[in-house]
């Protein structure tokens, strides 16, 4: 069996989860489920980031413990993972035990192979980034305060400080990229990590002394460790990393780490780098997605605007919301949200489209013909295109979900949706019942089979909605894997369907949305 490790990226504990993190978990989740489908043993990790400096200060502000702060608000990104239906077979926190061990133990490794000195650090760091920069990366403001290209401020900083030796891995790092064109994706940020790389690196600092919010450095505890090395430990911390699980060997080397575009340097240089010089596979692929701004703004804590996941499950439905997401921009592409442009695709692809398909043949039956799906007579033409284009759709999305390109896989079942509603339209089974029903049987078993195809390929995305319609369809709860799209598991003629619902509602009015 083929195996997947998928991972969001551990989200920082000092703010509330917003559309942003959902829409990186929820990819995740369409790709886990998806592979599991397929038939890969699939490990899916999420989790929270809560050590570092940003996170001891907002604890600070709000006059209570980093610990108590990152209890808060880990919950509430556990809760948000239950809220959006996410399959995660574990959750990862970076103040667990497991994770410290496992961080001590990589720190120890890199230390032992040579690749970490103690020095001084001179030079400026941004707390809300949680990084370094260089000074020529920096703007002043009018104010004079200095800015990284982030937007967030810097501060110098200047203490003792453990480095790894990050300089020396830069022909490393250009042969791994050269040698695995998939190992980050979009392209364009393979050319943009490339070109960083290319231009030159420097030995990172990776440790702390001016606080003590982090895992302690081994056999030096006044230095913490950065948190960035900290974080990414997480991956392998999950797999029982130092211990040489079963885990560690089959699973780890097959990772996708899914990531914003905000973090690839972390992802893409940093822990290659850390992982190469500790002698550890790295991961299989590094996919970063675009950001969303909401109604043209960036969001940010200081407009307000951040939108929060539950809100929208509650308003409009948490397999729209998952659909919407996936559907309306490009994987890898920015998007702007707005509650205008999700109501919109509700109705026109998922009620109108999708909902419509199924309700009009499903309701049809239980009318017309008691409910009992009728036997097909001679398949014309048209039958077998349509049903050749929904046995057609697994290899079309399949290469699509290698990519993570999520909207061209749901093109390729709204490419069989759009043909079957057309089907509809030619086909009128309704007005066969008097003049063919002969002809009007085999319409409709046509139908049932291209949905249940359909159902079963949409079951990634909108995992409620597709397994009511399978549920209306009475395909059997262990007949839902993409093993079972073929023919073999065919809808059988003469069987009885449970009582049609309507499966995607439509919502109110697309103007009322913004109200
Ligand atoms: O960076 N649009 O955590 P974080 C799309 N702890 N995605 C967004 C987004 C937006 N407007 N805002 C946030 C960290 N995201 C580190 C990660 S991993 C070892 C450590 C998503 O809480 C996106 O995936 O700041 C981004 O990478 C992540 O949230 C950052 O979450």
């Amino acid at each position: 069996m083929p195996s997947s490790f998928i991972t969001t990226p551990i989200y920082y504990v000092n703010d509330r989860p917003h559309i942003g993190h959902a829409y990186t978990t929820i990819a995740c989740d369409v790709l886990a489920r998806f592979r599991r489908l397929d038939g890969y043993d699939v490990k899916f990790l999420t989790g929270t980031d809560e050590h570092g400096q940003k996170i001891a200060r907002v604890a600070q502000d709000k006059g209570i413990s980093p610990q108590e702060l990152a209890d808060q608000n880990s919950q509430n990104f556990r809760d948000l993972a239950k809220t959006l239906n996410i399959s995660n077979d574990d959750f990862i926190r970076t103040t667990e035990e497991r994770h410290k061990i496992a961080c001590q133990a990589l720190w120890t490794r890199l230390k032992d192979r040579g690749h970490i000195c103690l020095a001084k650090y001179a030079g400026w760091y941004a707390v809300r980034d949680e990084a370094f920069y260089d000074e020529g990366e920096l703007t002043a403001t009018v104010e004079g305060v200095k800015i990284a290209p982030t937007g967030a401020p810097v501060e110098w900083v200047e203490e003792e400080s453990y480095f790894f030796d990050l300089s020396k891995w830069q022909d490393k790092l250009l042969a791994l990229y050269d040698g695995n064109p998939d190992f980050v994706g979009p392209k364009s940020r393979l050319n943009e990590v490339r070109s960083f790389v290319a231009g030159g690196l420097r030995d990172l600092s990776i440790s702390r002394t001016t606080f003590s919010w982090g895992v302690p450095v081994p056999g030096d505890p006044k230095h913490v460790m950065y948190v960035w090395i900290d974080a990414l430990t997480n991956y392998i911390s999950a797999l029982g990393y130092p211990n040489d699980t079963p885990e560690m060997a089959t699973l780890w080397p097959t990772a996708t780490h899914m990531i914003g575009k905000d973090i690839i340097r972390f992802h893409a240089v940093y822990w290659p780098a850390f992982l190469m010089a500790a002698d550890l596979p790295v991961p299989k692929r590094i996919y970063a997605h675009g950001w969303w701004t909401v109604e043209g703004q960036k969001m940010s804590k200081s407009l307000g605007n951040a939108v929060d996941p539950h809100m929208l499950v509650e308003k409009y439905g948490l397999d729209q919301l998952r659909y919407f997401l996936l559907r309306e921009v490009p994987f890898g592409n920015d998007g702007d949200f707005s509650e205008a442009a999700m109501a919109t695709r509700i109705n026109g692809e998922l009620a109108n489209e999708l909902g419509n398909l199924a309700q009009r043949f499903l309701s049809f039956i239980a009318k017309n013909l008691g409910g009992v799906l009728p036997e097909p007579g001679t398949l014309t033409t048209e039958d077998e295109v349509l049903l050749a284009h929904a046995a057609g759709m697994l290899e079309n999305c399949r290469p699509a979900f290698e990519r993570q390109a999520f909207y061209e896989a749901i093109e390729a079942i709204w490419v069989v949706v759009r043909g079957a509603n057309g089907y509809v339209d030619k086909q009128a089974p309704w007005a066969l019942r008097k003049t063919d029903p002969a002809r009007m049987n085999t319409v409709l078993y046509v139908l049932a089979e291209c949905v249940r195809h359909i159902a079963i390929l949409m079951q990634p995305f909108t995992p409620d909605a597709a397994a009511k319609m399978l549920d209306q369809l009475g395909v059997p709860v262990d007949a839902r894997t993409f093993a079972h799209l073929s023919s073999k598991n065919a809808m059988k003629g003469g069987a009885a369907l449970p009582t049609p619902q309507g499966v995607f509602p439509r919502y109110g009015d697309p103007k009322a949305a913004k109200a």
